[in-house]
């Protein structure tokens, strides 16, 4: 199988870490902890973009070095993933030593590439310092950066330009012949159509910047943010284990994760500059919409920053990712609201999974004294409804379906509750004849819990867990797992705690 490396993009260390942030990493860590389960040699990045001129701007303002500031502020990004409950494997600074070694062996192969790929120009125009990019009179309405309401700085400068524009033809052969190289498919569209209206050159170092990777043939600029940020997919590669290259292991087979408002940079600029460079491009990227807060934007600049570990403090790591994957189809645009979080907290983990484990739980400590006796029948009603989710959810997943397929869980965690209810082992219990069904209900129901924290694990990491040891089960959450009938006898079974507490409890 071939290895599985995703990475989220890496986050301007000077901003303050939001849902929106808080969503790609928790999407990457779904797919990595997704396909590790199913034994695959995964590899998943994240990590912080400090060069922004803003660093800079702001570190002077605090009379700080720049890269003092940034060493003050990146803890709080490299706590958002861990907090999270998401594995990375690295997180890269584009600081570190490592990266600026690798950008600056980059930016010389292009320019040995032999076909002048890099020549000097002067620069002159509109730049907005939000967005970290070069804008043209049709980016802006009323003369202000949509994105960030701000009048852009007129910007005349010589610097180092990229050929972009040379890369047309290739970039247009690459969308044609992978028709999956970016997903969904209407983001594909948006990248041809862009790269079909013709490509500018862009300018890839700035004057007089004092922070940033200094251009190796010319000291005096550094590598304009972008240039530096986007290599980091590659540079991590070759230092985040000492003494080991893994772009070998691991390169091109990258799934990129992006939200759609740095498309172009991701989907254009990104495949053009490793061509130039000699590497493989890509293996696929996938762009997801925006999340909305009450259908606006969430971002500093407009001021409805939900702080995404404040909702942790509240409602647990699990609850936020549970949320995030839910909410919003992954891929398009759509509102989540903290009213939203708290409603699936209580309705869907409280009550669909939370009591589906305690009723079970409960059930074999009373009727059975915590024994659970192994008498599966591959023709039960729980062994037709979890028999296919498996195939299922691995299949939405190598498709970044993360809604789709946490919703196929859903399912069944819905159709276990129905079989509760419909199997009534209360009754069965008072009749002493009918010990055998008791037994056969029990079973099913644990045997579909046990494979439902399975194929949470990657959604819900702590429940799932903590399902499996109130189930008296093994803890191994390979794929193989998600399948009926594999739990043997268990005994101890003790009426669980709360999987999901009710919250006045918790917060009092
Ligand atoms: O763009 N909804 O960093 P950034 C969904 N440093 N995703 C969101 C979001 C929202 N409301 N807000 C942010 C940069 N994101 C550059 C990237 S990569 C080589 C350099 C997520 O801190 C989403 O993944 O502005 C988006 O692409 C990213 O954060 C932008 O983070």
């Amino acid at each position: 199988m071939e290895p599985y490396y995703v990475t989220t993009p890496i986050y301007y260390v000077n901003s303050t870490p939001h849902i929106g942030h808080a969503y790609t990493t928790i999407a990457a860590d779904i797919l990595a902890r997704h396909q590790r389960q199913r034994g695959r040699d995964t590899f998943f990045l994240t990590g912080v973009d400090e060069h922004a001129s803003k660093v800079a701007r702001v570190a002077a303002e605090q009379g700080l070095a720049p890269q003092e500031y940034a060493d003050r502020i990146e803890g709080v990004w490299r706590e958002l993933p861990a907090r999270l409950l998401a594995e990375n494997d690295f997180f890269i600074r584009t600081s570190d030593d490592g990266h600026k070694r690798f950008v600056q062996d980059f930016l010389q192969r292009i320019r040995d590439n032999g076909r002048d790929d890099i020549y000097q120009d002067v620069y002159a125009g509109l730049y907005c310092v939000g967005c970290e990019a070069f804008k043209t009179e049709a980016d802006l309405v009323d003369g202000l950066c949509p994105e960030h309401d701000r009048e852009p700085e007129w910007i005349e400068e010589t610097n180092w330009f990229f050929r972009l524009s040379a890369y047309q033809g290739r970039l247009l052969q690459l969308y044609d012949a992978r028709p999956d190289f970016v997903l969904p498919r209407f983001r594909a569209n948006e990248a041809r159509s862009f790269i079909e209206g013709g490509l500018q050159d862009f300018s890839i170092s700035r004057a007089g910047q004092p922070w940033g990777i200094p251009i190796p043939w010319d000291p005096d600029q550094v590598a304009y943010v972008w240039a530096d940020a986007l290599v980091n997919y590659l540079s991590a590669l070759t230092y985040a284990r000492e003494g080991e290259d893994l772009r070998e292991r691991y390169w091109p087979s990258v799934r990129h994760l992006l939200a759609k408002d740095i498309l172009r940079f991701h989907c254009v600029y990104w495949p053009a500059l490793l061509l130039a460079a000699g590497y493989d491009v890509p293996h696929q990227l996938f762009v997801h919409g925006w999340l909305l807060l009450d259908d606006r934007k969430i971002s500093k600049s407009r001021g409805n920053i939900v702080d995404p570990l404040d909702l942790i403090d509240l409602y647990g790591a699990d609850a936020v990712r549970f949320w995030c994957a839910r909410s919003v189809s992954f891929g398009q645009d759509g509102s989540a609201s903290v009213d939203g979080l708290r409603d699936r907290y209580e309705r869907e983990l409280g009550n669909d999974l939370g009591n589906l484990l305690s009723r079970t739980t409960a059930m074999v400590a009373r009727y059975r004294d915590g024994e659970l006796r192994a008498v599966p029948d591959p023709a039960s009603d729980v062994a037709r409804l979890v028999g296919p989710l498996g195939a299922d959810v691995a299949d939405r997943l190598d498709a970044y379906d993360i809604t789709g397929s946490l919703e196929r869980v859903w399912e069944v965690v819905r159709g276990l509750n129905r079989h509760v209810e419909a199997s009534a082992p209360w009754q069965l219990a008072k009749d002493a004849e009918r010990e055998q069904e008791l037994d056969r209900v029990l079973y099913d129901l644990v045997d579909g819990l046990r494979v439902v924290a399975v194929a949470l694990h990657a959604f819900l990491p702590a429940a799932s867990e903590q399902i499996l040891a109130a189930l008296r089960v093994s803890p191994d959450v390979s794929w193989a797992g998600v399948a009926y009938g594999l739990t043997g006898t268990a005994s101890k079974i003790e009426a669980a705690a709360p999987l999901f507490p009710r919250l006045d409890v918790q917060t009092a």
